[in-house]
């Protein structure tokens, strides 16, 4: 049989549970955009696109090159297409307007264009990161500038969401809410090809992903379990862990909706007034969306990532996400 591509499976699988064809355009055109950050990504030093801008984000984060460049991209591939009345991203203070020349739909795309930055200039898997949700009756109109509070929605009503990853393989993980499913860029055929239907997180693992350097500054609940975690088969959990952290979310997601294990970025006592480091919209969201379709579970540490109010586009979060058996242990531990 032909391979199953991402324009195939999304007309195949979505005549099913009939998804608009504007949703189903949306997810191409995103996708086609990873195709061509991927590209920029794999050219390295040999594209003149590695280093920094010499700016700084709405995160005081200083930009590197290919976190604009793959802004840009995504902004210009998906401005004219009218299938969305707005953009937000990690790398623009406020919501981008579709300019007037073009028409609007009724979608909004919010994404974090190169999550990983850290690790673009040592040659580590980056990825992309997107979440759509439905833009509010109340805030469509092709005449006004759309309102950002249109973007405030709990993750609970994200219509899709999914990351590329660029790494040995270029691949694309995507959820439209029934299931995870994974496809693998054929450079040949230039298509996104499905390789993995039915993405599972398993219930339970032996694999913990967190920055350890900041151990003294969690709170007590973090450092009650990360303690237990170290004791192996001598401790109250009775099983030795192994350890990972790539400090880049898509690689380290990806890692645990492959062979299971729990991503933890705590609140810490560095900067008491943010919740966490990453950021709700486009990164907790979205893949606390995905790793919710594929049977795992997602907290702050007290309540369900997808069920919070957010009441900023930049608003920061703490993550506990993965196996279902771990994040509940720790979630507990927080009660
Ligand atoms: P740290 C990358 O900058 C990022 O936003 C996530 O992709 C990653 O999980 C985290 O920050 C890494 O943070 O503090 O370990 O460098």
């Amino acid at each position: 049989m032909s391979p199953v591509t991402l324009s195939r499976y999304l007309i195949e699988q979505t005549r099913s549970n009939n998804t608009p064809a504007d949703l189903r355009f949306l997810i191409e055109v995103v996708a086609r955009a990873c195709k061509a950050i991927a590209h920029q990504v794999q050219k390295g030093a040999l594209g003149g696109v590695l280093g920094s801008m010499g700016t700084e984000n709405v995160q005081g984060e200083v930009q590197k090159k290919l976190d604009v460049l793959s802004n840009d991209i995504l902004l210009e591939a998906n401005e004219w297409g009218g299938h969305l009345a707005g953009m937000a991203s990690e790398e623009m203070d406020n919501a981008y307007q579709i300019p007037g020349k073009y028409p609007k739909g009724a979608y909004l795309l919010v994404f974090d264009p190169l999550d990983g930055s850290s690790n673009i200039d040592v040659n580590v898997s980056v990825g992309t990161i997107f979440s759509v949700l439905r833009c509010p009756d109340q805030y469509l109109s092709q005449n006004d500038a759309l309102n950002e509070q249109a973007f405030l929605q709990p993750g609970t009503s994200q219509v899709a969401a999914g990351y590329a990853i660029y790494g040995p393989q270029t691949m694309l993980v995507l959820t439209l809410g029934s299931g995870v499913i994974g496809f693998t860029l054929d450079r040949e055929l230039g298509s996104f090809v499905l390789t993995h239907e039915n993405i599972q997180v398993p219930q339970s693992t032996a694999e913990f992903a967190i920055n350890m350097s900041n151990q003294r500054h969690w709170e007590a609940p973090v450092k009650r379990y990360v303690d237990e975690l170290l004791t192996g088969e001598e401790g109250p959990l009775a099983k030795n862990y192994n350890m990972r952290w790539i400090a880049s979310m898509v690689a380290d997601v990806h890692r645990i909706l492959t062979r299971g294990g729990i991503f933890m970025y705590p609140r810490d006592s560095r900067e008491p007034s943010k919740p966490g480091k990453l950021r709700l919209m486009y990164e907790a969201n979205p893949m606390s969306f995905l790793i919710e379709q594929a049977g795992g579970a997602s907290t702050d540490g007290h309540q369900r990532i997808l069920d919070i109010k957010p009441e900023g586009l930049h608003q920061r979060v703490a993550v506990f996400l993965g196996s279902k058996e771990e994040v509940e242990r720790v979630t507990g531990y927080h009660q």
